[in-house]
Formats: structure tokens, C-alpha cells, sequence
């Protein structure tokens, strides 16, 4: 079959002449992708979950003559409860943005992109990677995906490269971003769970914000602790001095990378008063008194000294944690992006298991997860993990997604993958040829750009995958693959608290750009291993796979019957087994909306119990010296920037929210040393490149650290490519640079 046809074939699509002619790809209807889900009436309202952060709102759009014209936040649903963030708001925006990749393009014999048809780009996909591999191994082509398209797509993707293309490294963005919280709770629990409910913002005592500023990163999560009635204290650990720290109780403006000398000093002053729930900590943990000795070694003094903080201030937060309260302990990624991130977040289970804050509400050791799916990816990406949150070495494991998938076991790799920095490396040492890039922008986001745009030149072809064509990643590719967005596709997300959401095609994707599902099924054709994927024919029926992929794993979603179970319910978290929903069934008794784990204090390791790991802090690895006299801290800027800004720059509205050019926050003492003038322009240097930026002085930058956020393409030019050594995670957060002469 031509892969036009097979194009038309798939989208079900008439045409006369059993040809798509050039007026049929003018008419991009023809492609079918002008089809809502047949349940969509052509004036209607219709609910998805927002496709940026992982909070999950719904958000319902209303549709005129089939597409959405407009949307407003969901009342009914429990995350969001009528809320929605500028960015959610204005979501349907970017999708009419005029540099949508609406063609596939290929870098021509003078290195140029051109617009080619989907047939050409199949040819140049297949027949590229395929020649990468017969000279250099199956291994030598890898990709990297993402934590911002459906679960469906992800599952597809990762089967496809993997058990389809003998792909062997693949991995996603989600390590820049969700590694270190997998990795620790995987040790610590058994099994990668963050245990709460958003319930929980609203039931606590203590919260405890450490490297985390929800009120910009996650500002609906944020007005579910403004709702908490039991007059919370609400604690901000950060260096800098956020929108979050200053709507904060109390307030430790802490030095970078002391997080783990503050926890540790906070366990043994808790240890040292006798306050340890030690009947929960004998019933349901493993390796306590390990760790206690190991606390013979801190104390509030070592804290104060590490952090800076005072030490009555010190005390006073450990009185809290252990004073029976509900108290509940909230990361981001001023934990995971450390190169010590994976033990920190441990400090703070550590803390909650000793403590017995777990499993009870408004309590926690809780990890706030970034992008829309970045849960769904942890899932089921099968990326460094096989489906369904197995492992890639185990037979066992191998064989049941063999026997559930029904293709041959030997078609999944029996080793583990490479994760996202390895595959850097293996490029650098000229293993990894062929590089294919889904919904990242890895010439932007990526840790050290020097190095990346370096290696990049290594690569015999590099594909990117992604609804623009402009974006840093696209333009430095040998072919774009033009890619429906958010709002233009069906599928489901996992939120932050593990809800399963709905998110539906509200609007037809530009020209020809196909959905990343459509392309999946394009290539799975065209590379000749479509029959394996044979049932894999609709986002929906890839779901239904993903629920029997699950089974008895602790993410259990067989109970979910399709798509319609979501909708009625608003959204489902897992775990939600076939058992759960017949025993709710016999009983009558409905299966509550929100649910957090560990309420029985059984933890997923073999013998239900968690276990405490623990290691002696670390140097940071790039400190301020005389040369490099400043710290950079980076991360969000505005709730109105989303990354890269690919698609939040294209708004107007949006636009108007937040500086234009790169700025770098400096503090007024720094600023006044320097000569430094507000928003005058100034050059940033690291050891890996130097930047120009507007000043901006703020007094929530400590003298001698400095703030940029990561939506500008400049920032990564500086940061230093350090990594935790289990999570494999970039230490985005901190390294040192200096400033450099003022243009007047
Ligand atoms: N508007 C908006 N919202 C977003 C995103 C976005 O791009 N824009 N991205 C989403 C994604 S994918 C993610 S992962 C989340 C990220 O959400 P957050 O992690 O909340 O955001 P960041 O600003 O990256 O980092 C949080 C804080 O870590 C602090 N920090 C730096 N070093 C240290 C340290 O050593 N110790 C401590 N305790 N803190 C430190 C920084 O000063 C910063 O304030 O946001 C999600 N939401
Ligand atoms: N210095 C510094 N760097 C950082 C961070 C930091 O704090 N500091 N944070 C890190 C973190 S936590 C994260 S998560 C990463 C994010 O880094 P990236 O994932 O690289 O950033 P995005 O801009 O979200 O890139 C997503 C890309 O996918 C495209 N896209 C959107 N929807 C779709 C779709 O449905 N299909 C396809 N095919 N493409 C789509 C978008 O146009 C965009 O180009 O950045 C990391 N980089
Ligand atoms: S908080 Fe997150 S999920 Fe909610 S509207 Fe804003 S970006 Fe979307
Ligand atoms: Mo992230």
C-alpha cells in the first residue's frame, strides 16, 4: 500500500480516484482530520484536561460548528473546581499560530528544510535509520520523548521504536524533570507512588514547600492550599525568596544545595527529643536504626551551619514536624534537578515515615510532578522501564507484556535502556547515529547547550517531531515531522495525584500535520511491523491495553472500562482494579473521588514495608570561586511562560504577561558592589558560555546567587551538566558564573 493511501486508509477517507491528490492535502478536512469523536455534537461543550501542567484542570470548550471557539474552567471537576491559570485559559491560542508545521520537512542536498510530502518523509525516516542500523547495530538509533502527549501516544511510541524498530535506548524529558522522585520513591516504597491527594492541600497542618513555587509553577494546586480552613502553617524552603515564600508562614531562605545538611539536623534533633512515632515506624519500615546511628553525626548545628538559617528557627520547624500534627512535605524541582536529589528526596520520607505522617490526611512525603503526562510517561513511556512500570531485565516481566501485548518475547529488549544523559554521551563517543525527538525541545531545555549543539553535529540524522517548525530543536533537524497539539487529539493524562483524565479533539490540526498517534501508525506501516500493532487502531483501544498492561501492578486500572468511565467520574486515580470496582459494585458503596495510598501502612516492597535510605551529604559540584564568584539558580519565571515557549509565546495575552527579552534577577547588595543599574543590559559568564541579559534587582535574591528562568534559550548556555548518580537527573539548579562588563 502507497503511504498516502495508508494515510487514508487509517483516517477512513473517501476519495475518488484512490489517490490523495494535492487538492485533497489542501483540504485538510479530506485527511480526516477535521473529524471530532463521533459522541461531539458540532455545538457542544465538551471537557478535556489542560494540556500544560500536571495539575490536571478540566477545562470545558465550547465548540461552534465543530470547533472550539472558546473555553471556560470546569465547575464540576475535583481538581480544579472552576479554576483555571492564565496558560489554561488561553490554551486554544497557540494551535492557530502561524508557524504550525504543517508539512513534513527534509534538509536538502544544500542544508535546507523543504517541504516534502508524508511519503518522502516516510522514505527518509525508514530508510535512514534503518541504513544507521545495519552499519552501526540496532543500537545506534535512539529517542527521546516526552511527558506532554497522551498515554496512549506514549505507550505507542515506546512499543513501536522498541519492539517494532529493535530500539533499545530511549528515554524522555520527564528525566529532566521527574526522574529523581521516581528513583526515590521506587527505593523507598517499593514502587514509584506518590501517595497523595490534592484533598490533602486542604486537610494538612504543616505544609512544607521545599525547592517548590506552586503559586507560579502550579497555581491551581496553590489555591487548593488557599482554601485550607485549619489555618495551616505553611513552611517555603528555597534559596530565593518566591511569590509561594511570601505568602509563607515561615519563611527558610536556606543556601543552594544545603537541603539535605537541613533535613538531616531536623531528623536527629527529632531522634534526640524522642519524638519518633516508633510504633509506625517499627510496624511498617525496614533500616530505621541504620539511619538513627547515621544521625548521631547531625544536629540543629550542623543545620544552621549548612543552611545559614538561624538555629531557633530550626527548632522550631522540627517541633512541628514531630509535633503529631498533620503535617505533609511538598518537592519540586529545587529537589529533583540536585546531583544529590535522589537522597534528599529520601531525607524528606525519611522524615514523614518517622513521623508517621503517610497514608493519613492531609500528610505526605509528596512530589509535585511538572508536565501534563509526566505521570503517564513513568508509567507507561516504556522508555528506561517496560510497560506498566516493569522492568526491562526481568523475564517475568518480559514474558507477561509478551503474552498481554501477544507478540513475540523476543522482540523486547532484555536490557535496559540509556538513560537521557547517557544517550548524550553515546552520541558524543559516535554509538548513537540516528536521533528521533517527540514533543522536546532538547536544543533549548537541555542541560549545557555548548556541549549538546556539539554532539548534535555527531548525528547522522536527527528527526524532531513537534506542532512547529520554528522551534530550536526542529531547526537543527534533518527532518520535522509536523505533529497535531494538544486540543487537536483524544487520549488520557495522569495528573499529579495520579488521576486518569480525559483530553479530547476539540479542533483539526493545520494542513497536513497528523496526530503523533496517526504518525506512530504511519511509521509502524511503512517501517514494515504494523502487524504487531494491529490492535492498536484507536487512542481507545490503545487505552484499553494500557488498563490490562496494569493489572495486578500497583497502578491497577483495570476497573476502567473506557473512556466513558473517566468522563462520569472526573477523572480516576489509580490504583482502581476490577476487584475495587466489584467489590464497590456488591456493596453499593461508591469508590471515593479522592484517594491517597498507604492508608493501611503497606508499602510495594516485597515485604510491605518502606525503608529509609540515607547518604552523607555531598560537595556541590561547581561552587562560587573567585573567578566564578555567583551562583545561577534557574526555573519558572511567570505563570504565563511555559518552557521553551513554543506555544505560551504565541499568545498574545500571554505576551503581555511577562518580560520579552532574558532577564536575570540579581540582589540589591550584588547589584550595588557591581555598579549595577536596574534593567540595564548585563553579560552572565560560565565556564561553558556567556550570555546577555536585562538586570533586574530584586531583594528576593540572596547577595551572591542569581535568577534566571529557563524560558529564555540563553539560560542553558551557562548551566553545568552534573547529575544525580540513581535518578540520573540534571542538577539544573545551581552552578557558578560571574558578570561580566555593563553596555551602556
Ligand atoms: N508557569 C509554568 N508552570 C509550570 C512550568 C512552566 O514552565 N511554567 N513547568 C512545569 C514543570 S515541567 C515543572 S517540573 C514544574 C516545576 O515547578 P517548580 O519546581 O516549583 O519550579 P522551579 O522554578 O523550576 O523550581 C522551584 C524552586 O526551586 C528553587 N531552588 C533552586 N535551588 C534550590 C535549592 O538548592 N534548594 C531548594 N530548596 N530550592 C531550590 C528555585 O529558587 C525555585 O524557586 O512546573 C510546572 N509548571
Ligand atoms: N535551566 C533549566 N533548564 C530546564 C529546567 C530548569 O528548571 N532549568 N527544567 C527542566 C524541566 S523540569 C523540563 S520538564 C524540561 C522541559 O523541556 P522541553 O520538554 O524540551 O520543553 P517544552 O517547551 O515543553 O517542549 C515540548 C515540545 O513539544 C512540542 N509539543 C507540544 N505538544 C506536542 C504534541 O502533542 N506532539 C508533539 N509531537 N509535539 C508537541 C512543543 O512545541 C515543544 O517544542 O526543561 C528542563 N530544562
Ligand atoms: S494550573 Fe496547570 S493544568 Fe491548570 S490551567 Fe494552569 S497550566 Fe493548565
Ligand atoms: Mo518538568
Amino acid at each position: 500500500m502507497n503511504v498516502l493511501n495508508f494515510v487514508k486508509d487509517q483516517m477512513r477517507i473517501r476519495c475518488h480516484d484512490g489517490v490523495l491528490t494535492e487538492r485533497l492535502v489542501q483540504t485538510p478536512a479530506a485527511f480526516g482530520l477535521g473529524r471530532l469523536p463521533n459522541s461531539v455534537k458540532p455545538d457542544a461543550t465538551v471537557n478535556s484536561i489542560c494540556g500544560y501542567c500536571a495539575t490536571g484542570c478540566s477545562l470545558k470548550i465550547h465548540l461552534r460548528e465543530g470547533t472550539a471557539v472558546n473555553l471556560s474552567a470546569n465547575t464540576g471537576y475535583p481538581v480544579n473546581v472552576g479554576m483555571a491559570c492564565p496558560k489554561g485559559w488561553e490554551a486554544l491560542t497557540p494551535l492557530s499560530a502561524a508557524d504550525r508545521a504543517t508539512t513534513p520537512y527534509l534538509r536538502n542536498a544544500a542544508g535546507k528544510l523543504v517541504a516534502v510530502s508524508w511519503s518522502e518523509a516516510m522514505d527518509a525516516f525508514c530508510n535512514r535509520f534503518k541504513a544507521i542500523q545495519a552499519e552501526h547495530g540496532a543500537e545506534s538509533v535512539a529517542f527521546l520523548s516526552t511527558g506532554q502527549i497522551v498515554a496512549e501516544e506514549m505507550a505507542f511510541l515506546g512499543s513501536l521504536a522498541k519492539f517494532g524498530m529493535g530500539v533499545v535506548h530511549g528515554d524522555g524529558n520527564t528525566r529532566q524533570c521527574m526522574a529523581t522522585a521516581a528513583t526515590a520513591y521506587k527505593q523507598s516504597f517499593g514502587y514509584d507512588s506518590p501517595p497523595y491527594t490534592y484533598q490533602d492541600f486542604e486537610e494538612s497542618d504543616v505544609l512544607i514547600f521545599v525547592g517548590a513555587n506552586p503559586c507560579i509553577a502550579h497555581p491551581i494546586m496553590w489555591q487548593r492550599v488557599m482554601r485550607n480552613q485549619r489555618h495551616p502553617e505553611i513552611i517555603v524552603v528555597d534559596p530565593r525568596k518566591t511569590e509561594t515564600a511570601m505568602a509563607a508562614t515561615d519563611y527558610l531562605p536556606l543556601q543552594p544545595k544545603s537541603d539535605l545538611e537541613l533535613f538531616y539536623g531536623l531528623a536527629a534533633h527529632i531522634v534526640e527529643l524522642g519524638l519518633v512515632d516508633r510504633a509506625f515506624v517499627d510496624a511498617h519500615t525496614n533500616d530505621y536504626d541504620a539511619f538513627a546511628k547515621f544521625l548521631g553525626d547531625y544536629s540543629l548545628l550542623t543545620a544552621a551551619e549548612a543552611t545559614g538559617l538561624p538555629i531557633e528557627q530550626l527548632e522550631r520547624i522540627a517541633l512541628l514536624i514531630a509535633s503529631g500534627k498533620r503535617v505533609s512535605f511538598w518537592w519540586t524541582m529545587g529537589v529533583n534537578q540536585s546531583y544529590e536529589g535522589t537522597r534528599l528526596a529520601q531525607s524528606m520520607i525519611n522524615l514523614a515515615l518517622m513521623t508517621g505522617n503517610i497514608g493519613k490526611p492531609g500528610t505526605g512525603a509528596n512530589s509535585i510532578t511538572g508536565q501534563c503526562n509526566a505521570m503517564g510517561s513513568r508509567l507507561f513511556s516504556n522508555t528506561t522501564g517496560l510497560l506498566g512500570g516493569r522492568n526491562f531485565e526481568s523475564e517475568s516481566d518480559r514474558q507477561q507484556v509478551a503474552e498481554i501485548l501477544d507478540i513475540p518475547v523476543e522482540r523486547i529488549p532484555a536490557k535496559q535502556s540509556l538513560s537521557y544523559c547517557e544517550i548524550i554521551d553515546a552520541i558524543d563517543r559516535g554509538e548513537i547515529k540516528g536521533l528521533w525527538l517527540i514533543a522536546t525541545n532538547t536544543a533549548h531545555s537541555w542541560i549545557n547547550q555548548k556541549r549538546f549543539r556539539k554532539v548534535r553535529e555527531k548525528l547522522d540524522f536527527l528527526v524532531v517531531q513537534d506542532m512547529y517548525h520554528s522551534t530550536e530543536s526542529a531547526e537543527i533537524a534533518d527532518l520535522v515531522l509536523p505533529a497535531a497539539g494538544w486540543g487537536e487529539k483524544d487520549g488520557v493524562f495522569i495528573n499529579s495525584e495520579r488521576r486518569i483524565g480525559i483530553t479530547r479533539k476539540v479542533r483539526k490540526a493545520p494542513g497536513e500535520a497528523l496526530s503523533d498517534f496517526n504518525i506512530l501508525r504511519l511509521i509502524a506501516h511503512h517501517w514494515g511491523c504494523a502487524d504487531l500493532f494491529k490492535k492498536w487502531d484507536s487512542p481507545e483501544a490503545v487505552f484499553r491495553i494500557l488498563t490490562q498492561l496494569s493489572k495486578g501492578m500497583p497502578c491497577d486500572i483495570s476497573g476502567i472500562r473506557g473512556y466513558a468511565d473517566l468522563e462520569i467520574n472526573g477523572g480516576i486515580q489509580w490504583p482502581y482494579s476490577e476487584e475495587l470496582v466489584a467489590r464497590s459494585e456488591q456493596s453499593g458503596e461508591r469508590i471515593a473521588q479522592q484517594r491517597r495510598l498507604f492508608e493501611e501502612g503497606q508499602f510495594y516492597h516485597a515485604d510491605g514495608k518502606a525503608k529509609f535510605f540515607f547518604e552523607a551529604p555531598q560537595a556541590m559540584p561547581e561552587p562560587a570561586n573567585k573567578d566564578y564568584p555567583l551562583i545561577l539558580l534557574t526555573g519558572r519565571g511567570t505563570s504565563s511562560q511555559w518552557h521553551t515557549q513554543t506555544r505560551t509565546g504565541k499568545s498574545d495575552v500571554l505576551r503581555k504577561l511577562y518580560p520579552k527579552n532574558p532577564y536575570v534577577e540579581i540582589s540589591p547588595v550584588d547589584a550595588g558592589l557591581l555598579g549595577i543599574k536596574p534593567n540595564t543590559q548585563v553579560r552572565i559568564r560560565s565556564r561553558r558560555g556567556e550570555v546577555e541579559a536585562t538586570a533586574v534587582i530584586l531583594s528576593s535574591v540572596q547577595p551572591g546567587q542569581l535568577f534566571m528562568p529557563m524560558h529564555y534559550k540563553v539560560t542553558n548556555h551557562l548551566t553545568a551538566d552534573a547529575f544525580d548518580p540513581y535518578s540520573k537527573q540534571p542538577s539544573y539548579k545551581a552552578c557558578a558564573v560571574t558578570l561580566l562588563h555593563l553596555k551602556t
